[in-house]
């Protein structure tokens, strides 16, 4: 069987960039292409790159689950588990750690980013993430790996040591291919709406969180930073804070630019806002209710250790294979 893998970091709350960049396309997905299987997970081992409070990890580990499901992800359709519970991913990042270079991960943009951001203490985990991930594709032999596009640069390393390892050792991992959102791949801070909408983002005007009230969603896309044309036009450059808002509008209701511009074209910055928040409150008013069901039915944990025993059984063999081409270990007969 054909398969398609991706992950959540459990960093914070969910907000609607993380949603309309994968969560919203692993929906769609998992119901446009019933020939694969879906592995999903919430990414714990690459939360801990950065220092956080193990508390709060625990919370948003079983929050973003919940999550997971309450915006429609079939358990039937996908293993949906915790990748700290199936121990082949540790397993698989030494191994393709020791086939990736140092160079490669230096040129890492994400990496200079958080390394930047922090004062002091770079982890070394935090180098090394982009091997992490390439483990998490390659162990269940992805064909396609939906993410938003601040990933694109992980995803071409992930092909670049899969394709190495399949010249050292002969064919032995598929290269995967990434599938991004025609619209939403990048959501933008409400805020400053040149930087990506990050959990991590202290600002909390900058982004709107899934579990949000109504009236705070309205709020923030109402104080959204627009510019001063007053034309709902998209260009990305020069007019950031709508284009912004028209790829969230987009996102949402499935409608191209070009028909969002000539439906606004006449309508000013307050009116297209009052848009754009009633078609988000509407999309997310509905996983909102199925979150609380959700929660309130005690059926996450089941869920959870459905998915990672299946997810172990095909990493452990994807494991075996592996150490038996490298040459780790005995031979077996
Ligand atoms: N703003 C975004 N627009 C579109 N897609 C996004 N994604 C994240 N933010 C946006 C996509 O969501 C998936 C999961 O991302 P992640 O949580 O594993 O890591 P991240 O990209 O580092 O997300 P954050 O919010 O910026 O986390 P922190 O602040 O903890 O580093 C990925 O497919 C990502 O592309």
């Amino acid at each position: 069987m054909k398969t398609i893998v991706s992950g959540i970091q459990p960093t914070g709350s969910i907000n609607v960039g993380t949603y309309l960049g994968s969560i919203r396309n692993f929906v769609a997905l998992q119901d446009a292409m019933p020939e694969h299987h879906f592995y999903i997970f919430i990414a714990d081992m690459h939360a801990i790159t950065v220092q956080r409070d193990r508390l709060e990890l625990r919370k948003t580990i079983k929050e973003l689950a919940a999550i997971y499901l309450a915006c429609g992800l079939n358990p039937e359709r996908v293993s949906l588990f915790i990748q700290s519970e199936v121990i082949a991913h540790a397993q698989m990042a030494h191994l393709l750690e020791c086939h990736a270079y140092i160079g490669e991960l230096e040129r890492m943009t994400q990496f200079k980013e958080k390394a930047r951001a922090q004062e002091s203490g770079v982890s070394v985990g935090l180098f090394t993430y982009p091997v992490l991930m390439a483990g998490d594709i390659l162990l269940y032999d992805a064909e396609y790996v939906p993410v938003g596009d601040d990933q694109k640069q992980h995803l071409e390393l992930t092909r670049d040591i899969a394709i190495r390892m399949n010249n050292r050792y002969g064919e032995c991992l598929r290269v995967p291919k990434p599938l991004f959102p025609k619209i939403g791949a990048r959501i933008m801070s409400l805020t400053e709406p040149t930087k990506k909408m990050s959990k991590s983002d202290t600002n909390v005007k900058s982004k709107i969180h899934l579990l949000d009230d109504d009236a705070i969603i309205r709020k923030r896309i109402m104080s959204a930073v627009t510019d001063s044309e007053g034309v709902v036009r998209f260009d990305k450059d020069n007019k950031p804070g709508i284009s912004n808002l028209m790829a969230i509008y987009g996102a949402v209701t499935n409608l191209e630019y070009e028909a969002i511009e000539n439906a606004f074209k006449d309508a000013d910055y307050q009116t297209f806002k009052k848009a754009v928040a009633d078609a988000l409150v509407g999309e997310i008013a509905p996983i909102k209710a199925r979150y609380k069901a959700i929660v309130e039915s005690g059926q996450v944990d089941e869920i959870l250790d459905e998915g990672a025993e299946q997810a172990r059984r095909l990493a452990q063999k994807k494991i075996a294979k592996l150490y038996h081409k490298v040459g780790l270990g005995r031979k077996r007969k």
